[in-house]
């Protein structure tokens, strides 16, 4: 029977079978990673093909997957080559943020982009828990909005508190397979559950003394929205490490900048001291913003002292 892995919790999958029913399934045997540095064979949203267990009803043995559209893989920051699969065949990637409690920094927010650029996954930004900005967070707000937007990357704010922004957000999911993520506490699963009241996924408060989440949400899960539409949760980012990325390559994951390819003076430029930058020429005009070629510059600067 065909499913879709709507969970995964270490050896066990709960898949979701063609006939609407939830399996427990395993793999069968060893299986080849596909060719993926992955510490996990299979993740949500894999499409996969079973055989039901005749002797126990509700669980399954699953023997096929298929190929995948698109996948994330998450490392974490300096440590093995190996990632861990988060997610497969999804449309795109809605990164929770707040400004406070915890604050995501701009940062974390650009290596997030540049990540979906890498894995060619579009990419919304939710400025959520608006109901604890006053008025100079609202302008960081606005700034970053006014930066991310022209970039192709939609912003909304919201307030799980105060259920502000969600009728913004909900037409967004609309036909899609949406996968939410974040630091841990921005309010990922209170989102998930304002949408399925029903659910009651567990959330946590965030620390008092670190101002941080607790890591409340440990595996991926994927919710049916509608018959087209589905979500999935994720646990926290903590750090977000990227994979190997060429110098020429990485300013191709900047819009800004992919826009300008071609354009300065020597084909290889990393746009950092060459002359007749055309990227650098952009940046001092503040057609780049320059929080966004301080990200570039850092990627840049950390890769090179790995090396
Ligand atoms: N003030 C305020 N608090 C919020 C808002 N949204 C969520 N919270 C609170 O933030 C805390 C963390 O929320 P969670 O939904 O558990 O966060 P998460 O992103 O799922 O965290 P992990 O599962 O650890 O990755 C909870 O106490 C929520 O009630 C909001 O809009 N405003
Ligand atoms: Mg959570
Ligand atoms: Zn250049």
């Amino acid at each position: 029977m065909n499913g879709i892995i709507y969970k995964s919790t270490g050896s066990w999958y709960s898949v979701k079978g063609e006939d609407g029913k939830f399996y427990q399934a395993r793999l069968r045997g060893k299986f080849k990673h596909l060719d993926l540095k992955v510490t996990n064979p299979l993740s949500v949203g894999d499409f996969i093909e079973m055989d039901l267990d005749p002797l126990t009803p509700g669980e399954a043995i699953i023997h096929t997957i298929a190929p995948r559209t698109n996948y994330i893989i998450r490392r974490a920051a300096h440590k093995t080559a190996y990632g861990h699969l988060i997610a497969c065949n999804i449309d795109q990637s809605i990164l929770l943020v707040t400004l406070k409690q915890p604050k995501t920094s701009i940062g974390f927010i650009d290596r997030f982009l540049i990540s979906c650029e890498a894995f060619r996954i579009p990419a919304i930004i939710v400025f959520n828990k608006s109901d604890l900005y006053d008025e100079a967070l609202m302008e960081e707000y606005l700034y970053l909005k006014d930066v991310y937007t022209p970039l192709g990357y939609t912003c909304i704010l919201t307030s799980m508190e105060k259920k502000d922004g969600l009728n913004e957000l909900l037409p967004l999911l609309k036909g899609k397979v949406s996968v939410f993520s974040g630091h841990s506490g921005v309010g990922k699963s209170t989102l998930v559950n304002k949408i399925f009241p029903q659910l009651e996924i567990k959330t946590d408060i965030i620390s008092d003394h670190s101002q941080k989440g607790k890591h409340t949400t440990t595996f991926a899960e994927m919710y049916d929205l509608d018959a087209t539409s589905k979500i999935i949760d994720t646990p926290g980012i903590k750090e977000l490490g990227l994979f190997e990325i060429e110098d020429e390559v990485l300013s191709h994951y900047f819009p800004e900048m992919r826009d300008l390819m071609g354009q300065c003076r020597f084909h290889n430029c990393r746009h950092t001291n060459e002359p007749g930058c055309k990227v650098k020429e952009y940046v001092e005009a503040f057609k780049i913003a320059p929080t966004r070629y301080e990200s570039y510059c850092s990627i840049l600067f950390e890769k090179d002292t790995h090396r």
